[in-house]
């Protein structure tokens, strides 16, 4: 840290001290930029992280909405706008009971540099409401999408702020909010991303974050000449993105042993292969089951209540689930049973701890911002696809996402190399390589635009 990031850093902590989340991933990118704001006095010059911690605009507004017995409830929604230097807000929405205004602005914060690293045109934003999806019938989400949107909508708009989905938000939610939206609106546009493929969705997209944050990991391993074939996977949570995961660890022929829940983990020894991640994807997605239910359904397959997977021995760990979800004992408990990767398909899953411990052990660590931008960028590719008023091939946007992951890769170990002083050797640090590429284009950009 340089005495500009320790000063401004102090003044975060000052004036967000009830927002851990937010502090936390301020630090993690502060921590690695130094070489970068030494080497360029314009950025204190123009005050530059003063302004990129601070969120353009933030909006707070009621939910209300009546449950099947037409009882009132009463939730908080959120957007947080927070960098349009390189293009209109873009991030997901989070429908969780966890949701506050710290976690999604670690989130807008974080999906700056994400985007930017994506080489599309997209600034930063997040939001979300502390709805809790689980247990809700149909129309009681339905309600709650159409409330959320009637307020959102004055706020959002295809070239001013595009929202996604995220935690409990996916298809189902994204339909309804858009079927709201072109209702008050009377316009049809590519407003939302992770549309459904009948009205403008892109081939691909559900698929995104998945299979990129395994490209991700697949571009590590080839700076070692190694590749996924046999390795033994630990995977975290049962969503769409570790669904997708491990499904191209499969394809790739690896072994994914375990997936989990809030509530427990389930280890399968001979591996979750593409038939039994079939019945998963019908469990989660059209039961909306539990993951516990799998150790039932394939007895060699084993369930640990009220236990993360980080403890079992595997050759390469993708969390997938949320933030801090490995800390540093985990983190070491991985290490030590012989990890060799951690690609991060979850926002921010590993604490301050944990990623120090990754860092020490010089392991291969692809950074969340990084790791998982497959799901933006190709949501970027849907906003493309629908201002061109056309649709490209599932094979085409395949390729495309693969090319940008390579990209994406190649440009935090190029950054990596050049700035930070720890990528020497063997040894790559991808958490700078992809903070300080990611931020150099929107800090170059916002001097660019003055002092707005
Ligand atoms: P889903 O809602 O589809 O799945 C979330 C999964 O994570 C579920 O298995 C859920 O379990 C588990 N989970 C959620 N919260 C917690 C928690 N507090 N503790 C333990 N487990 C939890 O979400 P996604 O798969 O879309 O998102 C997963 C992660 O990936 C998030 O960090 C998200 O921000 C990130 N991400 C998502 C992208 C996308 O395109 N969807 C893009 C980039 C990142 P349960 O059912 O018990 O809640
Ligand atoms: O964290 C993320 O990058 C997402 N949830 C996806 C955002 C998007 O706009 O597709």
């Amino acid at each position: 840290m340089s005495d500009y990031t320790t000063r401004v850093l102090e003044q975060v902590r000052a004036k967000n001290a009830a927002e851990p989340e937010f502090l936390q991933a301020v630090q993690e990118v502060f921590s690695t930029i130094t070489p970068v704001l030494a080497a360029n006095k314009k950025y204190e010059d123009n005050c530059i992280l003063e302004r990129i911690v601070e969120p353009e605009r933030t909006i707070i507004f009621r939910v209300p909405w009546a449950d099947d017995n037409g009882k009132i409830h009463v939730n908080r929604g959120y957007r947080v706008e927070y960098n349009s230097a390189i293009g209109p807000y873009k991030g997901g929405l989070r429908f969780h009971p966890s949701v506050n205004l710290g976690i999604l602005k670690f989130l807008g914060f974080e999906q700056i540099f994400k985007n930017s690293l994506t080489t599309l045109p997209m600034g930063g934003g997040k939001g979300g409401a502390d709805f809790d999806p689980k247990g809700k019938s149909n129309g009681e989400v339905m309600r709650f999408c159409q409330s959320f949107m009637t307020e959102l909508q004055r706020h959002i708009g295809p070239d001013t702020d595009v929202p996604a989905g995220d935690i409990g938000v996916g298809a189902r939610e994204i339909g309804y909010m858009f079927g709201q939206y072109k209702r008050l609106r009377n316009e049809f546009t590519g407003v939302l991303t992770g549309k459904s493929l009948n009205w403008g969705g892109s081939l691909i997209r559900p698929e995104a974050t998945g299979f990129g944050t395994v490209y991700f990991a697949q571009n590590m391993l080839a700076t070692k000449g190694d590749d996924l074939q046999g390795k033994v996977c630990v995977v975290s949570g049962s969503g769409n993105v570790a669904q997708y995961l491990v499904k191209k660890l499969n394809e790739l022929g690896a072994k994914p042993v375990t997936m989990s829940d809030s509530n427990g983990y389930i280890f399968d020894p001979e591996g979750i292969s593409l038939e039994k991640l079939e019945w998963i994807m019908e469990l989660k997605n059209e039961r909306r089951g539990r993951i516990k239910e799998y150790a039932d359904a394939f007895p060699g397959a084993q369930y640990f209540e009220g236990q993360r997977p980080w403890n079992v021995p595997c050759d390469c760990a993708f969390p997938c689930a949320t933030q801090n979800e490995i800390n540093g004992a985990e983190a070491a408990t991985l290490i030590k049973n012989g990890c060799k990767l951690v690609a991060e398909g979850a926002n921010m899953p590993t604490d301050l701890d944990g990623i120090n411990a990754y860092l020490q052990a010089k392991i291969l660590y692809g950074p969340a911002k990084a790791a998982n931008a497959g799901g933006v960028a190709t949501s970027g590719l849907e906003m493309s696809q629908n201002s061109m008023r056309l649709k490209w091939s599932a094979e085409e946007v395949d390729e495309k996402l693969f090319g940008i992951m390579k990209n994406i890769h190649e440009n935090a170990y190029n950054h990596a190399r050049e700035y930070s002083p720890d990528s020497a050797g063997d040894f790559t640090n991808y958490v700078a390589g992809a903070n300080i590429a990611g931020f150099v284009k929107v800090a170059d950009s916002m001097i660019d635009q003055g002092l707005v």
